[in-house]
């Protein structure tokens, strides 16, 4: 620490005493030049007076020609002491009268005009002296010239002594200036480092805290919210906002136990199944297929659906062209497959193949409608919607995960394939497969939140459930939260061996890795030819018949009562209601794809988010002005985009979600590092996107001035924000999600392969009967 000050010390105070050093090698010639010019001017004046003083004596003595008083005059004039000759020459130029000490070289001095540029000094061996002429007149006539010579060796000496003071004053002056200089610089230097370290304890503990809090708690209630940025010191605000990014991103890759530096994308995913799953199967399990096949007046069109599962797994299926197995649900999906129900995807450019299975209404009915969104579903969101549970529907899906368990165990080319099952739809899946493929490494991903046991404990078979989640090799979640809520209710139900350390529970004889995993998206190429933001602006406004200027919000949902929908469309109403300048300035757009439409609970919703919006544009509409656009369609990827482009601000306000795309989506399309983002605090992007305006969907109030707040944002405030979280997302993306599992799963495939062998060479050793 007191290296650390006196280095400090050295490196302001050394540049300071060159300059002060450099200032005084130029200012002391320049302040001699002056001083000494100072005092011509003073001995100048002097010299006229002294002049006028003996003008009329000397007139007088001369006309009467009275020698030894000129001389006695000159004598006694002789006695100032700044006065070191005089001397009086006659009009022809002869020196009549002079003093002893009247230097010969200065003879009768020509020069006397007072403004002539001659410099009156005149450097004799013995010093500096001043010579002064003037004209003695009678009358007309000019008798001669009286010369004055003044001594100017004080002058040097005084020269001397002024460089002396100021050569002290300029190192007083330096001493002062440094030891003023080190200690503002020390004080600067230690308020930043305590700023920093405040900054860094204020990030860091109340987190830390906070996890503890929110592991301890439970529920979607007890998710705790994501703080928003903290006022800090002055001296470190330039940097804060760099700096609480960086922290977030080594937090987050802390919590997901993921601490390097690797970029992802495409290439790492291959390189990745290249070199460490080489020659291994990858098989994809999941309800909804990624490319739905209907048959309309037009003849066969393809769908890709909206939902956040496919659009993460489909970018994985690209870089690793696997089989992907899933519910054939378009009306001409069955026109599109092979024999082996086979069909080869994107349309656009085949790299994968997708197997489909066919489902009967009522299987349909059963396993998807009833027990997985009708019971799991509400089960795992606590959004306050009662779960239903019905021992037909529990009978339909225990037979469908049994017919995709069989579907795998057919698609598998070896004993040991990577089966990837997706979601909430085959819990029971994993033990099944295992069952005949002990050696599969089976990585099951949960991409809904997991409540907390006591909630969960209300489904008739839980047991069940967590018997065949515990079937994988790997099981993953969003968050640390919803790890943490599953592996407590485990622990409640099952009899089983939780290492939290390494994060594995061991159940009969077999071991499960549960670890958080979170999702993102696929991070955007540009597309050529894309038109940018305000050419997008300009489309949307003209499209909805809006003026240039307006204000707009964008929701983007499956319309589902997770969603927030309501809370979203209240907070506008509550905005409009509390700044009515906003009135006919403002819009919000929801795009909202209609999902599980046969269900009852699905049906109110619509109705009832119809029926709000409905009231809300009623209240607030003049002339061609309404405040709420619902647009309850599919949208493809494009038309989403230039919404999102098009938007002010994007609202996500999920009652509970487990990781939530579409913030990362409208993200991902700003590359003008405009527009802001309301994001619930109940989603798990919330955990990642912090400088979001998180908010609490159900307060209303809250919600209403997030959204007020977003619109009036200053647009360097918007940049920051967005370029911080653009980062996060480019950075953590879908392959990185999926990267990461495939090398947990490369890593256990090769601790097992070398444990067989093990167990093989002993064995032999046995048969052999080695000691
Ligand atoms: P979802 O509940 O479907 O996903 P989300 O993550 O927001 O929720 O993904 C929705 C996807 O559908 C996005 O890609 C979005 O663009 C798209 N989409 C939504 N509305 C659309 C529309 N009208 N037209 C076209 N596309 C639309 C589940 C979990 C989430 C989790 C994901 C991924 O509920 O919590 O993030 O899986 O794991």
């Amino acid at each position: 620490m007191q290296l650390r000050s006196a280095n400090l010390s050295i490196r302001f105070i050394v540049p300071l005493l060159c300059v002060l050093a450099l200032f005084g090698y130029f200012a002391m010639p320049w302040m001699e030049n002056f001083t000494m010019r100072w005092f011509v001017r003073d001995v100048d004046m002097r010299a006229q007076l002294v002049s006028r003083t003996l003008q009329l004596p000397l007139r007088n003595y001369l006309e009467d020609n009275e020698v030894d008083r000129i001389n006695d005059m000159f004598d006694r004039a002789f006695q100032d002491e700044r006065l070191y000759a005089l001397g009086f020459c006659d009009p022809s130029g002869k020196l009549l009268y002079k003093t002893a000490t009247y230097p010969a070289s200065i003879g009768c001095w020509r020069t006397t005009q007072p403004n002539a540029k001659d410099s009156p000094l005149v450097r004799l061996e013995q010093g500096p002296v001043h010579v002064y002429a003037s004209e003695v007149m009678a009358g007309e006539q000019s008798l001669g010239r009286l010369v004055l010579v003044h001594d100017m060796s004080f002058i040097e000496r005084r020269s001397a002594d002024t460089k002396k003071y100021l050569l002290g004053l300029f190192v007083v002056l330096a001493g002062v200036v440094s030891f003023i200089t080190v200690i503002v610089a020390h004080l600067s230097w230690h308020g930043w480092v305590n700023g920093v370290r405040d900054m860094l304890q204020r990030e860091l503990s109340p987190r830390a805290a906070r996890r503890k809090r929110s592991d301890g708690a439970s529920g979607a209630a007890a998710n705790p919210a994501p703080e928003q940025p903290r006022e800090v010191a002055a001296d470190i605000a330039p940097i804060a906002s760099d700096l609480r990014a960086l922290l977030r991103d080594y937090q987050h890759e802390l919590q997901t136990g993921n601490v390097d530096t690797e970029v992802w994308n495409p290439d790492t995913l291959k390189a990745l199944l290249n070199k460490d799953l080489a020659g291994d199967q990858i098989l994809v399990v999941s309800n909804r297929e990624p490319y739905i096949h209907v048959a309309t007046p037009d003849g066969v069109k393809v769908q890709r659906p909206a939902s956040g599962l496919v659009t993460a797994v489909e970018a994985v299926m690209r870089a690793c062209s696997g089989t992907w197995i899933a519910h054939g649900a378009g009306s001409a999906d069955r026109d599109t497959v092979d024999s082996n129900d086979h069909v080869r995807v994107p349309p656009e450019q085949p790299s994968y193949t997708l197997r489909r299975v066919w489902l009967s209404k009522e299987e349909e009915a059963g396993y998807y409608y009833g027990f997985a969104n009708e019971g799991l579903w509400p089960l795992c969101h606590i959004a306050h919607v009662r779960p239903v549970f019905r021992s037909s529907d529990w009978a339909e899906y225990v037979k469908v995960n049994q017919r995709f368990a069989d579907a795998v165990i057919a698609e598998a080319r070896s004993d040991n394939p990577v089966v990837l099952v997706q979601d909430y739809h085959f819990a029971l899946l994993p033990r099944m497969v295992r069952a005949v493929l002990p050696k599969a490494t089976i990585i099951t991903f949960w991409h809904i939140p997991w409540p907390n046991p006591e909630s969960f404990g209300i489904c008739p078979w839980r047991e069940e459930i967590l018997d065949g989640m515990l079937g994988s090799t790997i099981l993953g979640f969003h968050t640390p939260f919803h790890r943490k809520n599953f592996l407590d209710t485990v622990d409640r139900y099952l009899e089983t061996r939780i290492e939290d350390e390494a994060s594995t529970v061991s159940y009969g004889n077999e071991l499960t890795q549960v670890k958080p995993y979170p999702i993102s998206i696929a991070w955007p190429d540009e597309v050529p030819g894309e038109p940018d933001v305000p050419a997008c602006r300009a489309e949307i406004r003209k499209a909805l018949g809006l003026p240039d200027e307006h204000l707009l919000g964008i929701g983007v949902d499956r319309l589902d009562y997770t969603k927030g929908i309501v809370e979203r469309f209240q907070a506008v109403e509550r905005m409009l209601e509390l700044y009515p300048e906003m009135v006919g300035r403002f819009t919000f757009v929801q795009i909202a794809a209609p999902t599980r439409s046969s269900l009852d609970e699905y049906q109110n919703f619509e109705s009832r988010v119809r029926a709000l919006a409905q009231r809300i544009n009623t209240r607030f509409s003049s002339g061609s002005y309404v405040p709420i656009i619902l647009k309850a369609e599919h949208h493809d990827q494009k038309q989403l985009r230039t919404y999102f482009r098009a938007a002010e601000v994007c609202s996500v306000t999920s009652l509970h979600d487990g990781m939530n795309l579409v913030a990362k989506e409208f993200i991902a399309t700003r590359d003008d590092e405009q527009g802001v983002l309301i994001l619930s605090q109940f989603t798990g992007a919330a955990r990642e996107l912090y400088e979001a305006l998180i908010v609490n969907p159900y307060h209303i109030e809250e919600g209403a001035e997030a959204l007020y707040r977003a619109l009036r944002m200053p647009a360097d405030e918007q940049r920051e924000r967005m370029r911080s979280m653009r980062r996060r997302v480019r950075d953590f993306n879908v392959y990185r999600w999926a990267g990461r599992m495939l090398q947990d799963a490369a890593r256990l495939r090769q601790r097992e392969r070398v444990r067989s062998r093990i167990m093989s060479l002993s064995q032999d050793r046995v048969r052999k009967g080695a000691p």
